[in-house]
């Protein structure tokens, strides 16, 4: 039987290529200069997308991939894919969730750690002999006993809690739903900004979340508060956020994810009081094997038992 034809948009490790070029032939979305020409050649031969959070499905694809099944994400957000339209046609999206919890969790934690003890300043400090040359660095902020905020309490935001607990925080949270916890709810990120010293951002992307974050949320989180993001640079709207910290509204950022990436505004590459890193939340070997490995598992269970281990909500019904 001739190998199933797999539309591949974005990076895959090599031990994800090992996996699945047994079953499927492997057609690189990324190397063909003329897309158009891929597409009307393929169009209904191609069976399975595989992407990832940042590239997801390109506009019209769907449409265009007549005998398209299931697209597999590598990472939980899909904010890229248009997953009720998918549903809608009954293709099968697939993501990779909880696999990636610990790793994303940590990363907002050392962004937090890095930010408060001022990681950079510090390091440059040594590297650097102002050690020899001025004396010990400067005292910086404790990391114990604050105010912690978690926007969006799910499967990460409730590993962040978890972890947040051993610097005897404080936990307060907003999500679409209240929880059965001891944690402080608060009735909208505004509210929830007024009352902590820390805020942790971890809901999906997309249009119900564009500029959670807004102007009106950098001014209560206020002068000495901390804006942690981890999860869609849409969701904070970054001029605002620009303003808030040139004009102190708003005290100091530690960001993983930007509106335009991976452009970073100069504004912020140049503020002492933000940390920077690429979108690295899951990038970690281990973590990125996990996922790789669920990834394909889905794809290969599909078209074994027509099934997938891990389907995002919206198309949960058509995996029933
Ligand atoms: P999840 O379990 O679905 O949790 C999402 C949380 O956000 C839920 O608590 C949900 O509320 C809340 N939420 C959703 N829409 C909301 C809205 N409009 N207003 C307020 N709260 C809202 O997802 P997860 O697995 O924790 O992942 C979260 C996100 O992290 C992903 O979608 C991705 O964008 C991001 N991420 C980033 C990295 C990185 O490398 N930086 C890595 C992995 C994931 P309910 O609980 O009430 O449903
Ligand atoms: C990945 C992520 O970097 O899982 C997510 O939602 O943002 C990250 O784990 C992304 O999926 C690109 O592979």
């Amino acid at each position: 039987m001739p190998k199933r034809k797999l539309l591949q948009i974005g990076n895959i490790t090599s031990r994800m290529a090992d996996r699945l070029e047994a079953d499927f032939h492997i057609i690189e979305y990324f190397k063909f200069q003329n897309k158009e020409k891929l597409i009307s050649d393929y169009a209904k031969e191609i069976v399975c997308v595989l992407t990832d959070g940042h590239w997801g499905v390109p506009d019209n694809l769907m449409e265009r991939l007549t005998n398209l099944e299931i697209i597999s994400s590598y990472g939980v957000g899909y904010d890229a894919i248009d997953a009720d339209f998918a549903a809608s046609k009954n293709i099968v999206v697939t993501h990779t969730p909880e696999v990636l919890n610990n790793e994303v969790a940590d990363t907002a934690i050392m962004l937090w750690l890095a930010v408060y003890r001022q990681l950079i300043q510090a390091d440059k400090w040594a590297r650097q002999g102002t050690w020899e040359k001025e004396g010990s660095f400067p005292l910086s902020r404790s990391v114990q006993s604050q105010k912690v905020g978690i926007l969006g309490l799910g499967r990460i935001g409730e590993t962040i809690a978890k972890r947040v607990k051993a610097f005897e925080a404080e936990i307060h949270y907003h999500s679409r739903s209240q929880k059965d916890n001891d944690y402080h709810y608060h009735v909208s990120p505004k509210e929830l900004a007024e009352n902590v010293d820390v805020l942790f951002v971890i809901t999906p992307g997309g249009r119900a979340t564009k500029h959670l974050v807004d102007e009106s949320v950098l001014k209560a989180l206020g002068k000495s508060g901390t804006l942690i993001n981890v999860s869609r640079g849409s969701v904070v709207d970054e001029k605002a956020l620009i303003k808030a910290l040139q004009t102190g509204t708003l005290g100091f950022a530690g960001l993983d994810v930007f509106e335009a990436e991976p452009s970073i505004p100069n504004e912020l590459k140049n503020m002492e009081n933000v940390v920077l890193t690429p979108h690295i939340g899951s990038a970690t070997t281990q973590t990125r094997q996990a996922m790789g490995d669920l990834t394909c598992d889905n794809l290969l269970t599909y078209f074994k038992s027509g099934k997938v281990f891990t389907p995002v909500p919206e198309c949960s019904n058509l995996n029933a």
